[in-house]
């Protein structure tokens, strides 16, 4: 059973591979978002951001100014912040811990300070908490373009401000994302859901760094436990087969938003980041994905096929 089992999926992996592009598609305007929705391609949108505020205002005097009260900031030793980490010799999935901090402070400090790496990546909707109050009228509360063909608004609009030593390793979410770049530029390496088998999912000790008030970082491991990929896609092929046999099936679209430029990411597709710029800000909006019809059901049977295989 398991070899037929292997060979259907492997066989649905270069289905989809035979029957869409090796590349994300690029376009001038929002005109086929309604196909790709339904298709669940991700795409690029130029220039829509390039008459939004925030591209023309936003800079580091500007949102010193315009944000004034304490921000939450992610804090972590090397810029992998709810990523993989070796600890004690086991790899350990940790998240960031968090400081409170001014919007001046943490822009100076962003690049400069040694074997500390900050990212603003609160999520969770961050752009309507008070503190923001005053970025959140320089960009739209939706994109009306994605209001009608989701026929509903997002469920969350983020603000995500970084320098390149920030990494956000691969993950999939349960949204259709609108991503904008305005100032600096993102690479996103992406695989289709399909792909999950290729990524090789396995349960992680869960756990948070503590950073102290001299910057020196603990680990504490939380006694918990969660599912990961150990895929990194900046590392080799070579590299990435040693932590998964079936990487080699996998077809990674990589692709660089640059600033005013929006990405449609589908719900579902693993996604990895990086960034250029210091700061590079973006606003992404979060919309709830559709959980009728097929799509969401079809993909849950496969990823209980999947579980079923891993644990044979
Ligand atoms: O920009 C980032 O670092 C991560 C973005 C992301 O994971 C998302 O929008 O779902």
């Amino acid at each position: 059973m398991t070899t037929e089992l292997v060979d259907a999926i492997e066989g649905l992996i270069e289905d989809y591979q035979d029957y869409n592009s090796s590349f994300v598609k690029v376009y001038n305007n929002f005109d086929n978002l309604d196909k790709l929705v339904k298709n669940n391609r991700p795409a690029i949108f130029k220039s829509v951001a390039n008459n939004w505020e925030a591209t023309k205002s936003w800079n580091k005097e500007y949102l010193s100014h315009k944000v004034t009260s304490e921000i939450e900031i992610a804090v972590t030793p090397n810029g992998n912040a709810d990523a993989l980490v070796e600890h004690h010799g086991v790899l350990h999935f940790l998240e960031p811990d968090t400081k409170s901090m001014r919007m001046d402070n943490f822009l100076n400090d962003i690049s400069a300070t040694p074997n500390r790496v900050l990212y603003l990546q609160s999520q969770n909707g961050n752009l309507s908490y008070p503190e923001y109050q005053g970025l959140a009228e320089d960009v739209p509360q939706s994109i009306t373009e994605m209001d009608d063909v989701m026929e509903n608004k997002p469920d969350a609009v983020n603000i995500w401000i970084g320098g390149p030593e920030s990494v956000t390793s691969l993950h999939s979410d349960p949204y259709e994302n609108i991503y904008v770049v305005v100032k600096g530029r993102k690479t996103f390496n992406l695989y289709p859901p399909t792909e999950r088998y290729c990524l090789n999912f396995q349960k992680y000790p869960h756990g948070h760094y503590i950073c102290d008030n001299n910057g020196e970082f603990t680990v504490k491991p939380s006694g918990e436990t969660i599912s990961w990929t150990p895929i990194d896609p900046n590392k080799s092929a070579e590299e990435n087969s040693k932590h998964s046999p079936t990487y080699s099936k996998s077809r990674c679209l990589t692709v660089t938003v640059d600033e005013g430029d929006a990405l449609y990411l589908p719900s579902g597709w693993f996604h990895h980041v990086s960034q250029k710029g210091s700061p590079c800000i973006a606003v992404n909006y979060w919309y709830d994905q559709d959980y009728s019809g097929e799509k969401f059901v079809m993909r849950q049977f496969y990823n209980r096929i999947l579980e079923m295989l891993y644990n044979k």
